[in-house]
């Protein structure tokens, strides 16, 4: 009989949900389990995953739930027949920024665990705190404001760390803790990411941070490869800088690090191999790039509730408007990300206002309730302007308090006149809400080509700058009037793909990640590696055209007006 072909476990700990993929060398998916919070969580007091204190804008995540779910997870796996013996490697993705508190207790009874009673029986008291602060969190205004300042500026902060302080950052989250806490923190002996925790429950001991995950913190010197001792001060308060430096423990470098094997629980328990190993889990923004052979040129624009766009890049740029990491997998790679609050939501009240308008399109209707939609996107010219000598119509549509810029809630609407260089607050000429349908994907898609064009290069003589290839991942991927003004405003000179992944791109890019550490040779990169196994007519679709020159050059002129109309409304707000 020939030996088993090796599988690799992918795990996503995310918001709302723990999910396992377990793919082959091949990189084929061969079983999926998903632990869903709410509906499959027993004695936990949450919504969508999370609880809240609304006075204090508090938004955590209780961490028993978590240990519950990692053995249904794996109970799921086990139901559906799965051989855990022929599991070689295992990697994670977890929920970015979330921090776990260990108690003195922790590394004992990590240690000691018995194969017959469950995680959550024998580690709910291995915690300080019982809590996760979660990236919705947006308690720490005063701590950003000291974290922003303590350099000189935000600039400063972003050229160092990758990012200005935001709330839900790990190092402003550690500060108030240490500020509300101060006995409970005296009391933590470490203190481990939502990724390193999970790893940490696999190994049966505390993993260290992720190399890309650690940037999520404000706390790391990118450049340096190195906590930022005054941070570490400003943010450790009375206890100082040394105490939160044990706290917070080692990085590792190398991504496909093998932290040792999995504990004896998962082997006496699910029937894993000894042999299986643990390679460090990553944060899921940075996972969800390794869900593909990402070249440095490509885009992946994740098109959920809310629009996350990611690149992997040579060059680092740090902007406050932006984040930076290091790259997970690859030394001498930065991961690029833009995180906007305002994504699907927004053009869902669009597509609503439409349907309003327009009639319900039928259920059997190609595109569901956005056909009537995606028609009027079509069937509107670039900007809405029918004639050259038109202004183009240009919009911000925030139902929500944006990131991206910093501004309220609310919706603003101009024209811009290139040839003068006139931009006009007016509704004038709008269409309501017909011209919106356009203006919406366009809005969204110009604020992300404003901020990513210092980092696209012209792929050859004579072609304007721009991504290689656009890859749309999420919800809004199925949409092809998306896809088609995509490929209009940002370009993409071999095309706009989707990723058909549904929302599984985090933990394949885990078990991707998994597969590389297991199985390459000295030296070979996970994009080496898996570029060598991806089968790209199985696992990507061209959904449009890229680069359109003329329709390019004339999103080039927009984007000067819509940066100016960002400006405009920043300016009206202060
Ligand atoms: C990224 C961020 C979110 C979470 C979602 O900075 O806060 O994308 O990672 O899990």
């Amino acid at each position: 009989m020939s030996t088993p072909t090796p599988l690799y476990i992918g795990f996503d700990l995310s918001t709302q949900q723990l999910k396992a993929l377990v793919v082959n060398s091949s990189l084929k998916v061969i079983h999926t389990s998903i632990f869903d919070f709410d509906a499959d969580s027993h004695g936990f007091p949450i919504k969508k995953g999370v609880q809240f204190n609304e006075a204090e804008h508090e938004v955590f995540a209780p961490v028993a739930l978590w240990l519950q779910a990692l053995d249904g997870v794996l109970e799921g796996l086990k139901s559906q027949g799965l051989d855990f013996s022929r599991v070689k490697g295992i990697s994670g993705a977890g929920q970015q920024h979330g921090s776990v508190y260990w108690g003195r207790e922790a590394e004992k009874m990590l240690q000691g665990l018995d194969a017959g009673r469950g995680l959550e029986e024998q580690l709910s008291g291995a915690f300080s705190h019982p809590f996760s602060p979660n990236w919705q969190d947006s308690s720490t205004q005063r701590e950003c404001d000291e974290f922003d300042g303590v350099l000189g500026s935000r600039e400063e902060l972003a050229r160092v760390t990758g990012s200005k302080a935001h709330h839900r950052f790990t190092g402003p989250q550690i500060m108030r803790f240490q500020r509300k806490h101060p006995d409970v923190y005296e009391k933590t002996e470490r203190i481990s990411l939502v990724s390193s925790f999970l790893a940490s429950l696999l190994l049966g001991r505390i993993a260290p941070f992720d190399i890309s995950d650690v940037c999520g913190m404000n706390l790391w010197d990118i450049k340096k490869g190195e906590y930022h001792e005054e941070l570490l001060k400003l943010c450790a308060g009375s206890f100082g800088p040394e105490d939160l430096k044990r706290k917070l423990g080692p990085v590792p470098e190398d991504g496909g690090f093998h932290l040792g094997m999995i504990d004896r629980y998962y082997v006496d328990r699910y029937g894993f191999s000894p042999d299986c190993a643990v390679i460090p889990s990553t944060g899921d923004n940075p996972a969800t790039i390794l869900a593909l052979p990402l070249r440095p040129s490509d885009a992946m624009v994740s098109l959920g509730t809310s629009t996350t766009f990611l690149m992997s890049t040579p060059s680092y740029k740090p902007d406050p408007a932006t984040h930076f990491f290091n790259h997970p997998t690859t030394p001498g790679l930065y991961m690029f990300m833009l995180c906007y609050k305002n994504g699907g939501l927004a053009r869902e009240y669009v597509r609503n206002a439409i349907n309003e308008k327009q009639g319900n399109p039928s259920s059997s209707a190609p595109g569901g309730p956005w056909a009537n939609f995606d028609k009027t996107t079509l069937a509107t010219p670039p900007m809405g302007q029918k004639l050259d000598s038109d202004p183009m119509k240009l919009g911000l549509f925030f139902p929500r308090p944006e990131i991206v810029p910093n501004l309220p809630a609310g919706q603003w609407r101009f024209t811009y006149s290139p040839s003068t260089n006139t931009l006009t607050e007016t509704e004038d000429g709008w269409d309501h809400p017909t011209d919106e349908a356009r203006a919406i994907v366009e809005s969204q898609l110009l604020s992300l080509r404003l901020r990513s064009r210092g980092l696209t290069e012209s792929p050859s003589v004579g072609i304007p700058a721009q991504p290689r290839r656009v890859y749309l991942v999420g919800g809004g991927s199925k949409n092809r009037a998306i896809a088609k003004v995509a490929g209009e405003v940002l370009g993409g000179i071999d095309g706009v793909y989707k990723l058909d992944v549904g929302d599984n791109a985090c933990a394949l890019g885990a078990a991707y990640k998994a597969v590389w550490g297991l199985e390459r040779e000295p030296g070979q990169t996970f994009e080496g590696l898996i570029g060598q196994r991806w089968r790209e007519e199985e696992f990507i679709e061209k959904i449009a055209d890229g680069y359109q020159p003329e329709v390019f050059e004339r999103y080039g002129l927009a984007v000067e007006g819509f940066e100016k109309m960002e400006r405009a409304v920043l300016g009206q707000k202060q």
